[in-house]
Parts: C-alpha cells; sequence; structure tokens
C-alpha cells in the first residue's frame, strides 16, 4: 500500500461543503484506505486577491493505486463537484485535490511533480500536513516541523468543527 498526502481547497460555492463532500468521497471509494483529515482552516487566497478566501484541508490515506492512476480519480472528484479548469493561474475553484507526497518518493512526469510544488511556501497546506504528520520528514530530508517555525501564517486560521458539523 501506498501512503498519500493530498491538499484540498475551495473558495467557491459554500467551500466548507465542498470539502465534506470531497471527503466523503474520498472514504467510499473502493481504492482509498484508512483516510484520515485534518481540520479545515480559513485561509488567504494566495495569487490574485479579487476573490473569496479558502478553506483547506489536508488528508491521509493508503491505496494501491500508482501516482497517475490516483491522479486521474481525484481530477474525477473535481470534475463532478463542478470544478471548471480556466486558464488564470491561482484563479478561484470549487474544489482543487492535489497530491502533496506519494510514500517518500520523488516523481517528475509530464503529469505530476511530487512533492507538490507548493508545499513548503504554502501555509494553508503546511499547518494542516503538521497536524496530521508531527514527525514529517520529507524525501529531501527536512523536517516539516523545521519548515512550520519558519512560515508565516498570513491569516491561516482553524475553523471550529461545531462549524463544520452545523453543515453536514
Ligand atoms: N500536476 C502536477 N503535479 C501535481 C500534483 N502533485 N498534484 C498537474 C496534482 N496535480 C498536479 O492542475 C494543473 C495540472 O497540474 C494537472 O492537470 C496535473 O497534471 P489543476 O488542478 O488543473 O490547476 P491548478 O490547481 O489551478 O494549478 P496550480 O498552479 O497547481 O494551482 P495551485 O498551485 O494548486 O493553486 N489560496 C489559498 N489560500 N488556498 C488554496 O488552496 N489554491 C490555489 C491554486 C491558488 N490560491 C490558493 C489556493
Ligand atoms: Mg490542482
Amino acid at each position: 500500500m501506498n501512503i498519500v498526502y493530498i491538499g484540498l481547497g475551495a473558495n467557491l460555492v459554500d467551500p466548507q461543503a465542498q470539502l465534506i463532500k470531497a471527503t466523503n468521497a474520498l472514504s467510499t471509494h473502493p481504492a482509498i484506505k484508512s483516510l484520515v483529515v485534518s481540520s479545515f482552516y480559513s485561509s488567504k487566497p494566495m495569487g490574485p486577491q479579487d476573490q473569496p478566501d479558502y478553506v483547506n484541508a489536508v488528508a491521509r490515506f493508503e491505496t494501491a493505486l500508482e501516482p497517475e492512476a490516483l491522479l486521474d480519480q481525484l481530477q474525477d472528484i473535481e470534475l463532478r463537484q463542478g470544478r471548471v479548469r480556466k486558464d488564470e493561474r491561482w484563479g478561484p475553484r470549487t474544489l482543487d485535490l492535489d497530491i502533496l507526497l506519494f510514500n517518500n518518493e520523488t516523481i517528475s512526469t509530464p503529469r505530476l511533480t511530487v512533492p507538490h510544488y507548493g508545499l513548503c511556501d504554502r501555509e494553508f497546506v503546511v499547518f494542516p500536513l503538521l497536524e496530521l504528520a508531527p514527525q514529517l520528514v520529507l524525501p529531501n530530508g527536512s523536517t516539516l516541523k523545521q519548515i512550520a517555525d519558519k512560515l508565516p501564517k498570513n491569516g491561516l486560521t482553524t475553523l471550529p468543527s461545531k462549524e463544520i458539523k452545523e453543515i453536514l
């Protein structure tokens, strides 16, 4: 089994509900086992500022799928939740699922770069990941804790689980 961490992000059409729906899709997927999801976080948009705040989370699971087959499954979930791919870089979206880590592997293919290129610079990835894996060591040998200690939170806040449950 492969151990995978993915990032979840949304900032359109009830972002918290989008993340809950995506979490349900992952938890019922036949090829995905032992799913754990971080708290949900509210984050300031990276990129164009004229878009709503994001809700972000990180999930960990086990799968026998190979990396690109997993990407197909994640993109399928994005599309089912109304994701429209636009040309604008870092623009708003109903759901974004990024593969952050795949075992301890470094992957570089035309479709896939793992670890995700933005992992270490994004507070909305590093802090939820730290919540799930406080002892994590990245394929390049740095510890996630070292990265988190240097990274500004940039207004990142944990959403209370009460708020999350209210929309379930
Ligand atoms: N791709 C390559 N590596 C990966 C990977 N590790 N995981 C390729 C997933 N996909 C990967 O992705 C474009 C292509 O990247 C895919 O077809 C895949 O083959 P996409 O989802 O269509 O496009 P995107 O997500 O718009 O592109 P990009 O540049 O990856 O966007 P980002 O970097 O994900 O940024 N602000 C906050 N606060 N929170 C956010 O979550 N997200 C973005 C999007 C902008 N600002 C944000 C947030
Ligand atoms: Mg993406």
